[in-house]
């Protein structure tokens, strides 16, 4: 075992307020596409910052539905992998995710902070409040309020939306409380989620990174583990 993965474990077995913060590497493993990294299928075509957007979604509302109900379909059909196994099984860890997929509650996790919404429901657009859950093997397609008429829309955060008030808060707040942040599969480059990478760290908290590539995360870690979440993160916490 490397000394960086010892020490990441030794961290980690020690912590009375551990965290992980996630993103779409943390899923990769289980086949589903991650933003930025190189697309298959659907994703080349089409830029996912411009569809994950209220402006993409005016400009072209049918293939922003068809693409979230591409992705429902391939979420039904996926499994959590050894990491989300791994994460779950630590009950004491909170887990703030970036990912809009279930599959760390699919592997048992109880303690989901959820920053940028879930594939699993539909929202109004019209901000009437009216929410759908989802099929995700039969996705609706484009369809409209029973209470508004405004159009429907998934119940995930867009570039330029605010996040959910109360995850934002409840994630800030643990991260503020941490004394290990495991950060598994994200560029952070989005904001705010990434902010709360140094908010722990001047917090105190040590900064464990898992990633397959160097990120901005990088400069933030005390231990960086550069290989894929599913071999590393069993190995860090089992
Ligand atoms: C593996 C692996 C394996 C692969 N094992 N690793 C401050 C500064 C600059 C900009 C801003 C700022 N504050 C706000 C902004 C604007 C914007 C933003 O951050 N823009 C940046 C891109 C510059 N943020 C927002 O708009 C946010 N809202 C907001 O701030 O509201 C207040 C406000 C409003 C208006 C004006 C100003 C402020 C909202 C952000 C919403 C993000 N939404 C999305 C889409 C969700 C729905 C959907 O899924 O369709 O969330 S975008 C997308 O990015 C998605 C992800 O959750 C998010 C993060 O991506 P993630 O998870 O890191 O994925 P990748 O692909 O980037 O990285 C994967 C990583 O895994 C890579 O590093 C791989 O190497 C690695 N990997 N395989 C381990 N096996």
């Amino acid at each position: 075992m490397s000394r960086a993965l010892e020490e990441g474990r030794r961290a980690l077995a020690d912590a009375v307020r551990p965290v992980s913060l996630s993103g779409a590497g943390l899923s990769a493993e289980s086949g589903i596409a991650t933003f930025r990294n190189p697309r298959t299928g659907l994703w080349t075509r089409f830029d996912p910052q411009v569809l994950a957007s209220p402006e993409g979604f005016a400009a072209d509302p049918d293939t922003v539905i068809g693409w979230y109900d591409e992705r429902r379909r391939q979420l039904s059909q996926t499994e959590p992998n050894a990491a989300h196994q791994a994460l779950a099984v630590k009950t004491d860890m909170v887990h703030i995710t970036q990912n809009v997929d279930d599959l760390l509650e699919r592997a048992g996790a109880t303690n989901v902070v959820r920053l940028h919404g879930s594939l699993l429901a539909d929202r109004c657009h019209g901000g009437c409040g009216f929410a759908a859950d989802v099929d995700l093997a039969n996705p609706p397609g484009r369809w409209t309020c029973p209470h508004c008429g405004a159009a429907m829309r998934p119940g995930v955060v867009w570039f330029g939306e605010v996040l959910p008030p109360e995850a934002w808060a409840t994630a800030e707040q643990t991260a503020h409380e941490a004394d290990v942040l495991l950060v598994v599969g994200t560029s952070a480059v989005v904001y705010p989620a990434a902010a709360l990478i140094p908010l722990a760290r001047s917090r105190g908290a040590r900064v464990i990174v898992v990633n397959t590539e160097p990120t901005d995360a990088s400069d933030l870690a005390d231990v960086e583990l550069i290989g894929r979440a599913g071999e590393i993160v069993p190995r860090l916490l089992g």
